[in-house]
């Protein structure tokens, strides 16, 4: 009854809403549902997938500022469910070295995992989609 009451009232609201407004709603109602869709893509401050962040935008050029401040230079057990290859890099912006997880893959221990000569744990900053043909899982990108 009281969920009721409080949609009626929310549909009234919109209505009152100028046209302006209205977009403003709109956006802020898709931000929310891209935030809630399930990519797949998972990302642990810890090795075997301990201390995980789920469904995680697939696209990243900061994870600081667009996923969670405790994540930056933390993360170090992946997991991608998605449909997609994500190259997972050490700098901001999808730039310094990457490491590339396809779909179904995972990287249970970055502390393991070397590109250019030097581990992948603790470093990752960014992350994108990687097109092309599929890399096995630990393979540079
Ligand atoms: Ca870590």
């Amino acid at each position: 009854m009281g969920m009721r009451e409080n949609r009626r009232a929310c549909v009234t609201a919109s209505l009152a809403l100028t046209i302006g407004f209205m977009g403003a709603f709109v956006g802020a109602a898709s931000a929310s549902t891209a935030g809630a869709a399930a990519t797949g893509i998972t990302v642990c401050k810890d090795a075997y997938e301990q201390n995980c962040t789920s469904n995680v935008p697939g696209y990243v050029g900061d994870v600081l500022k667009q996923v969670s401040p405790g994540l930056r230079d933390s993360i170090s057990s992946i997991r991608n469910n998605g449909a997609q290859t994500i190259c997972f890099y050490t700098d901001n912006n999808f730039e310094g070295r990457g490491v590339a997880v396809p779909p179904g893959g995972s990287l249970a221990n970055l502390a393991g995992t070397y590109v250019g000569g030097s581990s992948m744990n603790d470093v990752i900053s960014s992350w994108a989609p990687l097109g092309g043909p599929q890399p096995p899982p630990g393979s540079a990108c």
